[in-house]
């Protein structure tokens, strides 16, 4: 099955960035973005493409233990950008450093576990709001939500979900992501923001 690691804002959270979504929707081009839907949004921490189901035992004991030692820590959604003309996304400020550290410890369960990870690259945490498909130019939408300032939230778990990808055939038809495992974010001391 394809998995990833993430972690997910809160109801109240997706309802302010919802609102700023319904105005960049009224922006020229919108239709021809195939938008994630709202209770799909997301922020990767480790994208682990086909997991054999027997590699899921030792994944899962190694994602509780990432969990684990993490203490919880806070976000805020903030401003948004671009990868080229495939991405768009809304950014995050907070303590950005152990949403990093929290990546780094998912990705390095995947590898322990067995699994074939791509290789490392600058992890850049963005919540993916809409795909392009080269025909509509994403700055105007990046522009439109640099003002964009969400609430702070505190992310209390790491989870693991699954991403269905769409057998109809249908142009735009998007994956479905269903949620497989949980795991709460350990206590202790909280992570400095400068850790890295
Ligand atoms: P995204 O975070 O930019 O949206 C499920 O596909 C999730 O894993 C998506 O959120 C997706 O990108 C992320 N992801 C990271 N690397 C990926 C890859 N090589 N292929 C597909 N999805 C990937």
């Amino acid at each position: 099955m394809r998995l990833f690691a993430a972690v997910r804002p809160p109801d109240a959270v997706t309802e302010e960035l919802a609102a700023a979504a319904a105005e960049l929707k009224r922006l020229p081009g919108s239709g021809t973005l195939r938008w994630a839907a709202r209770d799909s949004w997301h922020f990767t921490l480790a994208f682990m493409a086909e997991v054999p189901r027997e590699a899921l035992p030792d994944l899962t004991a190694r994602l509780t233990r990432a969990a684990h030692r993490t203490p919880p820590f806070t976000l805020a959604l903030r401003g948004g950008g671009h990868f080229g003309d495939r991405v768009l996304w809304a950014g995050v400020t907070g303590e950005v450093a152990a949403l990093r550290l929290l990546a780094g410890r998912a990705d390095a369960a995947a590898r322990k576990a067995g699994l074939a990870m791509e290789e490392p690259r600058h992890y850049r945490p963005h919540l993916t709001l809409a795909r392009g498909h080269g025909a509509t130019d994403l700055r105007p939408y990046a522009d439109a939500l640099a003002a964009f300032a969400g609430a702070p939230w505190t992310v209390d778990e790491l989870i693991l979900v699954r991403s269905s990808l769409p057998k109809s055939g249908v142009p735009g038809e998007r994956p479905r992501h269903e949620t497989v495992g949980r795991w709460p974010l350990g206590g202790g001391a909280r992570v400095p923001d400068a850790a890295g």
